[in-house]
């Protein structure tokens, strides 16, 4: 919560020239002083009018560089003004809340100031323009301690090269349940017959045995989420070898509560929420990339009211091992409790059937070698209705 504390002046005269923009009457103007009081700088101080238009409160700061309309007997979700003693003192006080910024990033509603102590920028305005939408971009190193940041390679939007280690650490919010990973952009160099051995993409948070898979290759357009237990630090870390000349990334972290509309369901590495997409393996790459071996993920599919499940229609599917049956590699995808492997998907599609969730979920796993270098998977989701199982 960023309190901004607006100390108004007896209404002085009321020159009518302050206010020349206002397209109706003007009935009284007030000279305020504003401070943040964000905790970080009390001195950050804007000077504006105020002016009453009907039931909404006209502002202009003092230097002319900005004015905002506020509904004064309203309480915005974004902006809320309360009056106390009796007119002479407003605090005006915003949430912290995710804002779209003027470059289409996501950021958080600050006041400059916090922006600046953040480490943030500044880009376009929120909570009625009494905010900053601050885009906080995390670099090698950094702490990062603010919800929707972005970590992203030196030189983007150019690429880098190795070799490099570049790591940032994410502060847990409190009540956060889970870290979304939005792979804006992600190339590093690709696996050697599965194995991330050049560059590698690792996520771990102390003190917590939660697991996300080390990954290389070309990811960019998926998103993942890492379970957040307890306080411990998470560090996300890329490495890049000496023969990396072409690194891409730019990753967006969120923490979701369990309670958010957009958290996955405990579990879940992935979700999938809709109704129709394709679920792809880690450096599918359109199609060129490979495998990568050692891990277990569950992808989870929202299935919609009226519809008694997910169908996967088989686009790619190539798994080391023989089909059907000998899933000895350790590569398959597994559907209650059925294991898929080799080269095809049943006969070309697989029905997930609902049970109790409004979900469903599969689990892919990899083995530790994939010496054919094969693909993966790439699968078409879409609901199917209740009434055609059988
Ligand atoms: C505020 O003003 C608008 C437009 O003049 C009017 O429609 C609305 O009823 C007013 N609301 C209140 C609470 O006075
Ligand atoms: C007050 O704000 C809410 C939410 O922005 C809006 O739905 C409502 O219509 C507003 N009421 C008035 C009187 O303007
Ligand atoms: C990575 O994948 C994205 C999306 O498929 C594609 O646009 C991009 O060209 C790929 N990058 C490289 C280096 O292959
Ligand atoms: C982080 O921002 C997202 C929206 O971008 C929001 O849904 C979520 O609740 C926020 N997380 C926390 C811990 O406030
Ligand atoms: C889903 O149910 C249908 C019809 O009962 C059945 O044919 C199919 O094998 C089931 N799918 C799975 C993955 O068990
Ligand atoms: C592109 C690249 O640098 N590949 C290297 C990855 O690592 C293996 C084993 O160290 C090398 O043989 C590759 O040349």
């Amino acid at each position: 919560m960023t309190p901004v504390h607006a100390r108004v002046s007896r209404p002085r005269a009321l020159p009518s020239v302050i206010l020349p923009f206002t397209l109706s009457i003007v009935i009284s103007s007030l000279l305020i002083s504003v401070s943040s009081l964000g905790g970080f700088d009390q001195s950050e101080k804007h000077e504006f009018r105020v002016g009453f238009e009907g039931n909404t409160s006209v502002y202009r700061w003092a230097n002319g560089y900005r004015e905002l309309m506020v509904p004064t007997f309203n309480s915005s979700r974004e902006a809320r003004r309360s009056v106390v003693s009796g007119g002479l003192f407003s605090i005006v006080s915003f949430d912290n809340v995710p804002c779209n910024s003027d470059s289409k990033d996501v950021g958080t509603c600050y006041s400059n100031r916090e922006c600046t102590n953040l480490g943030g920028t500044s880009s376009g305005i929120c909570a009625g323009s009494f905010g900053t939408c601050c885009v906080v971009t995390a670099t090698s190193g950094s702490t990062v301690t603010t919800n929707n940041t972005y970590f992203q390679n030196p030189d983007y939007p150019s690429t880098t090269s190795g070799p490099l280690s570049s790591s940032i650490t994410v502060t847990p919010m409190t009540g956060a349940t889970q870290l979304y990973i939005e792979f804006i952009a992600f190339s590093i160099l690709g696996p050697s017959s599965g194995s991330c051995m050049n560059d590698t993409f690792t996520v771990r948070q102390s003190g917590s045995t939660s697991v996300f898979p080390i990954i290389c290759g070309n990811n960019t357009g998926q998103a993942f989420y890492f379970p957040i237990s307890g306080t411990g630090a998470i560090s996300l870390s890329i490495i890049l070898s000496s023969g990396s000349d072409q690194a891409l990334w730019k990753i967006r972290l969120v923490q979701f509560h369990s309670t958010d509309s957009c958290a996955a369901p405990t579990g879940c590495t992935q979700y999938y929420q809709d109704s129709t997409g394709m679920f792809e393996t880690f450096n599918y790459n359109g199609g060129m990339g490979e495998l990568i071996n050692n891990y277990c993920i569950t992808a989870c599919f929202a299935v919609g009211s009226g519809n008694c499940g997910v169908l996967l229609t088989e686009g790619t599917f190539m798994l080391p091992g023989t089909a059907p049956n000998d899933c000895s590699m350790g590569d398959y995808l597994l559907v209650d409790s059925q294991k898929y492997c080799g080269d095809t998907l049943n006969n070309g599609m697989l029905m997930v059937n609902k049970t109790m969730s409004p979900y469903v979920s599969v689990t892919i796993c990899t083995g530790t070698s994939n010496p054919d270098m094969d693909l993966g998977l790439s699968l078409n989701y879409s609901p199917f209705p209740c009434g055609i199982a059988g």
